[in-house]
């Protein structure tokens, strides 16, 4: 059985293609998905993509990621990156490596986007490649 990578992403990503492309690209979640999906397949893993806009859910299913033993989490976890210590405590609290992931570059944006609490807990961090960020973070898995 090939280990699984849990992706896991954010409040407003779901709406990922549909507006600000110039920000955030034209590829939607699900176009993502299928990019992983594909490299995963040709590393031996296996990717479980999500999208939730609620903050808990994020948290349980970083929980879920130690439980079931997946090998990483691949996490934008979107606006939430700048405020929630919830998410933060819980990439702490779990022994599986946590990659932060953002399409967008946080530090040439707004000063509010400068602060990552994910980033603070992450193994490490890609941000800035658009749609690429995310299989970046999927090559650096295999590396850990
Ligand atoms: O660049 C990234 O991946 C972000 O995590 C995206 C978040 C933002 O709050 C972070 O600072 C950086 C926002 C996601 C919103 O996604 C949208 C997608 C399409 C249309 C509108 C919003």
């Amino acid at each position: 059985m090939p280990e699984t990578v849990f992706v896991l992403n954010g409040p407003n990503l779901n709406l990922l293609g549909t507006r600000e492309p110039e920000i955030y690209g034209s590829a939607t979640l699900d176009d993502i998905a299928g990019i992983l999906e594909d490299r995963a397949r040709e590393l031996h893993l296996e990717v479980d993509v999500r999208q939730s806009n609620h903050e808990g859910h994020l948290v349980d299913w970083l929980h879920e990621a130690q439980a079931i033993g997946a090998r990483a989490v691949l996490l934008n976890a979107g606006a939430y990156t700048h405020t929630s210590v919830a998410i933060h405590d819980a990439i702490k609290a779990i022994r599986t490596p946590v990659i932060e992931v953002h399409l967008s570059n946080p530090h040439t944006r707004e000063e509010f986007r400068h602060q990552s609490y994910v980033g603070m807990a992450a193994k490490g961090t890609v941000a800035g490649f658009g749609a690429a960020s995310y299989l970046v973070a999927l090559e650096a898995v295999i590396r850990l």
